[in-house]
């Protein structure tokens, strides 16, 4: 089984056990990916985040998923991109990696992700899709608890920057 797929489409309708949603700080909330989660999973989404005190930028904390098809949502703002010299691609790597380890210490088996940043965020979808596709691929490849992790991508050009950036990493090092 391929355990790393991109496909285009709505993340809020994924069957995984945890989607991830691209949020803000506040975690109360937003437009974007974040608003179509907190519209489908219903205000209890809402009254668990307002106890969590928010979240630091590359870092992530789960919920139940309620109304949504996914058992759990794993919440992690990204980094507003300012040029690429403020520690954005860091943050980056940060929030996919920090989902996937929230995702593995909790037991759970298929994980799908948005492209976190490259909405109102504004990160370079390109630079992007590398980064989260060098993450996922590396941790998939060291821990096996994990059997399938998914990119939802919402555009064609979002999936296709995804796509390219994992026929690259093909050709370096995935088996
Ligand atoms: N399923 C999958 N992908 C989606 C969906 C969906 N239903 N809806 C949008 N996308 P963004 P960010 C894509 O702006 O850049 C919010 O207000 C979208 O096309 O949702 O991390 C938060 O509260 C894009 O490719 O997230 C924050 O304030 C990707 O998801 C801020 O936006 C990310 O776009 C976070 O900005």
């Amino acid at each position: 089984m391929q355990r790393f797929s991109i496909v285009k489409g709505d993340i809020v309708k994924a069957k995984t056990d945890a989607i991830v949603n691209a949020a803000n700080t506040s975690l109360l909330g937003g437009g974007g990916v974040d608003g179509a989660i907190h519209r489908a999973a219903g205000e209890e989404l809402l009254e668990e985040c307002k106890s969590l005190n928010g979240c630091e930028r590359g870092e992530a904390k789960i919920t139940k998923g309620y109304n949504l098809k996914a058992n759990y949502v794993i919440h992690t703002p990204g980094p507003i991109w300012r040029g690429g010299k403020w520690g954005e691609d860091e943050l980056l790597k940060n929030c996919y990696e920090n989902s996937l380890r929230l995702a593995k210490e909790n037991g759970l088996k298929t994980v799908a992700f948005p492209s976190i940043s490259t909405g109102v965020y504004c990160f370079p979808v390109e630079r992007a899709a590398k980064i989260a596709v060098n993450v996922i691929c590396s941790f998939l490849q060291l821990d096996t608890s994990l059997e399938k992790v998914i990119m939802i991508c919402f555009d064609e050009d979002t999936k296709e920057a995804y796509i390219n950036a994992f026929e690259e990493y093909k050709g370096k090092d995935f088996v």
